[in-house]
């Protein structure tokens, strides 16, 4: 008789379950442990060990993850350790192949672990006044880690994507002496600037369904919900984002409430980006930062954090950088195509291979493997991977070709005449451009593109009166540009604010004989927003004086990228993309997550184009390289 059926009360049913139920594990190829370890102030983290069963040297790879270490192993209870390592951040060809003691731990507050959970929770400083934080969690982990692991080589490393790679640069700080390496992927480093919550001062409303279920319970468990199925409808009828949250309740969130009573990039925001702290930090310990080209979450943290750390004294010694033509952490998986972009191999596997395989193993197994470069970058269009010792500046001081706008909605290497005049449409809050066709179904939804939107075709919105469309001949050489281009658009505007959003476009030939779906297919390789009232200060916003023309400059994320002889350059200037982006009512408010429905209203913008051009790092070319326009 089994223990159970002695537990049946006379009369009674027996229950299935047993109190704990033990794994039939062994013929795995590992053995799994769950710990809680214990951190300097007593809160316990829940901790998920797989240990090769053949372990012994080996080094430790760590993630620390506010998305449940159970749910990232446990897709499939298989004998070999690959297997179920099939979920966010684990990639079974390095880490499992590769002989690694894999650790996942859950963040304070987060699914297993103990504790208080606050989004991306402050480093100890003017933010947070205790004696703890992301970076001691990690060096108290690592120090239980080398005295609880007698198969290790008590060298560890920190890896992770996205909240996971904003882990793995907390790491960074006061570094416990083990750890060796840190692979920050697709960071969220500045949510201000230009990560998951704002870009450039435009608020994310698609955030919201994200801060929701992440930040309401421990457990993630009420999910976002909607009476829409398209989330454009579901926005403009919540008019602002402060009113949609509210409207869910999430007047209840610590998160919702810091970002309503920030808007502006402030001391709270300013306090907690991750670039500037580690600029301060100085980089003590080997870190490779991956960066993804068309990345729709966190486009922003890898460069941001490369630039701060580039001019600091260890970068030298310790700091590498991989970017390649990836979505939000699509380096980790097959990435032979993003969309309907085709890159002819494996981009992913070569990333995982070349780069972060020699990387880890280098720092973590044996000095004498050879690094990789200090800088690997896929150039898109060529499709070619090049190793480079450094990406240009962030400004375009020298070795930059301006792209000018031109009347007849044209684009030249020199400036328009002083008598260009203006280009003009109408931003109707009542009519936003979205960002991609409606209806617009959103990260999470069934059939949703979110993952590739960056690349998908522009088409229907050029054709759009609100979008202003200016394109270039079409090349008859290559045209390479590189790092970040820097916006100059000189506007005015009606109304008191507004948003400007400029796309750098990638036009193909009308004909693509080998994939004929791209026959004038239009691909972004650069896009950002700005908005207005952040144009002379991003702490201290101010009205636009409405009818006045004024300066808008901002930097768009960084392309690597060849425009093909026949195809053609086009810039796209709008007022809006929305849902991505909150509406700006375009009637200066204080805070615009408060603007009640009478504050939105159409405003005629009128660009000056002899004043907007952008500039992008490539050597100006020598001749004309535009072929004549057809007449
Ligand atoms: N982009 C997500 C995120 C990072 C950091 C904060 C909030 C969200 C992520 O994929 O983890």
């Amino acid at each position: 008789m089994t223990a159970l059926a002695q537990e049946a009360p006379p009369g009674g049913i027996a229950p299935d379950m047993p109190d704990k139920f033990e794994v039939a594990d062994s013929s795995f190829d590992y053995v799994r442990k769950d710990v809680m370890i214990p951190m300097r102030d007593g809160t316990k983290l829940y901790t998920v060990i797989l240990i090769p069963r053949a372990a012994h040297d080996a080094p430790i790879l760590l993630t620390r993850t506010p998305y449940s270490a159970d749910h990232m192993v446990s897709y499939a209870y298989s004998g070999h350790m690959g297997s179920i390592m099939e979920g966010y951040d684990n990639m079974p060809d390095v880490i499992a192949d590769g002989g690694y003691i894999r650790v996942i731990q859950d963040v304070r507050g987060k699914h297993g672990s103990e504790g208080h959970y606050v989004m991306a929770r402050p480093m100890r400083g003017p933010l947070n006044g205790t004696q703890v934080d992301y970076s001691t969690d990690t060096w108290d982990t690592i120090e239980w880690l080398i005295h609880n692991l007698p198969q290790s080589n008590r060298k560890v490393g920190i890896i992770g994507i996205s909240y996971d790679g904003y882990t793995a640069l907390t790491a960074l700080f006061h570094p416990h002496p083990a750890l060796k390496v840190s692979v920050p992927m697709n960071p969220m480093v500045d949510g201000w600037m230009g990560d998951d919550w704002f870009h450039n001062g435009a608020f994310r409303e698609e955030s919201l369904p994200y801060i929701y279920t992440q930040d309401a319970t421990r457990k993630s468990m009420p999910k976002w919900w909607a009476s829409q199925y398209d989330a454009y409808d579901v926005y403009l009828n919540g008019v602002s984002a402060g009113m949609v949250g509210k409207s869910r309740g999430m007047e209840q969130i610590g998160f919702f409430q810091q970002i309503l009573a920030h808007p502006s990039y402030d001391a709270y925001w300013q306090d907690q980006a991750m670039d500037k702290l580690l600029q301060k930090e100085g980089l003590k310990v080997p870190t490779l930062l991956v960066h993804s080209l068309w990345d729709q979450e966190d486009i922003y943290g890898a460069i941001a954090t490369y630039y701060a750390l580039r001019q600091t004294p260890s970068a030298a010694s310790n700091l590498y950088l991989a970017m390649g033509p990836w979505n939000h952490g699509g380096e980790a998986k097959e990435a032979g195509m993003l969309g309907d972009i085709d890159f002819h191999a494996d981009t992913g596997l070569y990333f995982r291979k070349k780069i972060l395989e020699p990387f880890l193993a280098h720092y973590l197994k044996d000095a004498s493997i050879p690094l990789p470069a200090r800088v690997t970058a896929f150039r898109t269009g060529e499709n070619v991977w090049e190793s480079e010792n450094a990406l240009p500046s962030q400004e375009c001081a020298s070795g930059c070709t301006s792209l000018h706008f031109q009347p007849g909605h044209g684009i030249a290497f020199t400036p328009a005449g002083a008598n260009a005049g203006t280009q003009q449409y109408v931003s109707d809050p009542a009519h936003p451009v979205t960002y991609i066709p409606r209806p617009v179904l959103t990260k999470g939804a069934t059939g949703s593109p979110w993952a590739k939107w960056l690349t998908m075709d522009q088409r229907n919105f050029s054709a759009r009166p609100d979008v202003l469309t200016m394109t270039s001949g079409v090349l008859t050489q290559p045209f390479t540009i590189k790092g970040q281009p820097v916006v100059h658009l000189t506007a005015a505007t009606t109304g008191t604010d507004g948003d400007f959003v400029v796309k750098l476009i990638d036009v193909y030939p009308d004909e693509v004989p080998e994939q004929r779906e791209m026959g004038g297919y239009q691909l972004m390789v650069s896009a950002d927003i700005l908005r207005g009232r952040y144009r002379k200060s991003l702490e201290h916003p101010e009205p636009i004086p409405a009818n006045t023309q004024q300066l808008y400059k901002f930097n768009l994320p960084v392309a690597n990228h060849t425009f093909l002889p026949g195809h053609r350059i086009m810039i796209q200037v709008q007022s809006s993309w929305f849902p991505l982006y909150d509406r700006n009512p375009q009637t200066y408010v204080d805070n615009i997550f408060l603007a009640p429905a009478s504050a939105y209203k159409p405003a005629q913008i009128s660009i000056d184009v002899a004043n907007s051009w952008i500039d992008v790092h490539a050597p100006t070319p020598a001749g004309n390289i535009f072929a004549p326009q057809k007449p």
